[in-house]
């Protein structure tokens, strides 16, 4: 045996996390169900580094020093458990499965435990970059037990991300911690599009041409909204279709996909009861996108303005729209970390927020250099929300002005802006003295007695609504 890691599949994003492993000096074993990519793999890459090609899971296993440590890179789901049932009876006490896949972290859960039986460790494991990050440095979010960690993360460490020194790598907990994070962030990154998609959308209702907002995007790139995302909304913008000669955004169907992240996002945040109203509008606007009978019925019949956005001067409708994007984000940014705080209560696992935050400076999709000051201000301490750490409460009350004139003009002129206005609404939500959730709670105590809490007495309350309306205490 002279590897000391393997992995596990070898499509684009096994192969690549292969590659990084192997130019960081690791001495990687390889296997793929289809040897012929093993094959392949070692033929294009061999001078890369040192790899070990298996063309059984037995002789696999065999290269492996001890304990073992196997990243597995397959089809999340079915694909994932079936690898892991060949595998398992082939290692031994204390060896380390990593599971690099999109799992669900209720299946992580379950295949945590269900390993721990039988005394291996199981690792589920975000990874985010796609395959570029793969091969060049990712966000690694791993769970798993502490000791497991010990024998994995430096390995780990040394293939991910680097930022200011610091790899964007760490232990986030046990069982289904890393890929709970690795699903709140991809619920994350649909925000982060959404409203960067309103923020084209509302510039080129105000008449800018695709490549005038790509400037818009570059510029705001050398500033607090430098970030992947953003950069790569510029390259996107400047895109010039070659047969038409036509930018190639204005020659994209207009119907948004998704692959169920972000779903899984919603659904788990429905669960937990945390409103990551952002995230679910972002879903939300995607499937609206794509409900092309809705939208054929719907379009040139149901009345409203025509885009017709208010004149104002190109600067500040410009510096207004970096705002609401600026604010807006942050407010998905609070939601997303506060989903992922209480799913670390309910699970017990001791997530450090700060640390998420850290892991997402560099490699993921989300990468920004906004993540720097929300890790600071988590690292100071506790905060019940981020909307109040010092330099993000600041940072909203200046920029909220430009916010509300841009969801207000927007609204007035016809443009669709679910993001920025559920962040906004999020933001006055938090913020209010009182809600007409009072209102509420006697609707519910009217029709099925399900009783109140007053503002001045403690205790549990029901007005007798069919009788003489008096109030009795239970
Ligand atoms: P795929 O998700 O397309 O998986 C296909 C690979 O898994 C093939 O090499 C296939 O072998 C192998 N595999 C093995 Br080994 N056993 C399998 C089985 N029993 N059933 C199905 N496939 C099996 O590869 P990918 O796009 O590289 O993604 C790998 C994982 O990484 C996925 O979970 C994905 O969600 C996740 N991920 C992907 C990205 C991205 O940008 N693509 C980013 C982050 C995470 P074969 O050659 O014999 O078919």
């Amino acid at each position: 045996a002279q590897a000391n890691i393997g992995v596990i599949g070898l499509a684009v994003m096994g192969s690549n996390l292969a590659r990084n492993l192997a130019r960081h000096g690791h001495t990687v074993a390889v296997f793929n169900r289809t040897h012929a990519r093993t094959l392949a793999h070692l033929e294009s890459h061999r001078a890369e580094g040192a790899f070990v090609g298996a063309e059984t899971l037995e002789e696999f296993v065999a290269a492996l020093v001890r304990p073992r440590r196997v990243v597995i890179m397959v089809q999340a789901g079915p694909g994932t458990d079936a690898v892991i049932d060949q595998l398992a009876p082939l290692l031994e006490e204390g060896d380390i499965i990593v599971d690099g896949g999109n799992a669900h972290f209720e299946d992580t859960r379950r295949r945590e435990a269900r390993l721990r039986e039988v005394g291996l460790h199981f690792v589920g494991t975000g990874i985010s970059g796609g395959e570029v990050g793969a091969l060049e440095g990712p966000s690694i979010m791993p769970g798993g037990s502490p000791e497991s960690y010990a024998a994995l993360g430096p390995i780990l460490e040394s293939i991910a991300a680097q930022v200011d020194g610091e790899p964007c790598c760490a232990h986030l907990g046990p069982d289904g911690a890393g890929h709970f994070v690795k699903m709140v962030h991809n619920g994350i990154e649909y925000a982060d599009m959404q409203f960067i998609a309103e923020a084209y959308d509302v510039l080129t209702a105000a008449g800018l041409t695709a490549p005038e907002a790509a400037d818009v995007f570059r510029e705001w790139n050398t500033g607090e909204l430098d970030s992947f995302l953003i950069e790569i909304t510029a390259e996107v913008l400047d895109q010039v279709d070659a047969a038409t000669g036509r930018p190639l955004v204005e020659l994209i169907v207009d119907a948004a996909e998704q692959k169920g992240t972000g779903l899984w996002t919603v659904q788990t945040a429905l669960e937990l009861g945390v409103p990551v109203s952002t995230i679910a509008e972002s879903v939300f606007a995607r499937s609206a996108s794509g409900d092309r009978a809705v939208r054929e019925a719907a379009r040139g019949v149901l009345r409203g303005p025509d885009r017709e956005l208010p004149a104002v001067e190109r600067r500040q409708l410009v510096d207004d729209v970096r705002d609401a994007l600026w604010s807006s984000k942050v407010v998905a940014y609070a939601q997303g970390l506060e989903q992922i705080r209480k799913a670390s209560d309910e699970y017990h696992w001791g997530v450090d927020i700060a640390t998420v935050a850290r892991l997402w400076r560099g490699g993921c999709i989300i990468r920004a250099r906004l993540l720097k000051q929300i890790s600071d201000e988590y690292a100071v301490g506790r905060l019940a929300t981020l909307l109040v750490a010092p330099s993000i409460r600041s940072g909203l009350a200046e920029r909220q002005g430009a916010w509300r004139r841009v969801v207000a003009a927007a609204t007035t002129a016809g443009v669709p802006v679910p993001g920025f206005s559920s962040a906004l609404a999020y933001y006055d939500t938090v913020r209010a003295e009182r809600l007409p959730a009072a209102l509420v709670q006697g609707l519910r105590d009217n029709f099925g007695a399900h009783t109140y809490g007053r503002v001045d007495r403690a205790g549990a309350f029901h007005t007798l609504w069919s009788s003489d309306r008096t109030e009795v205490q239970l």
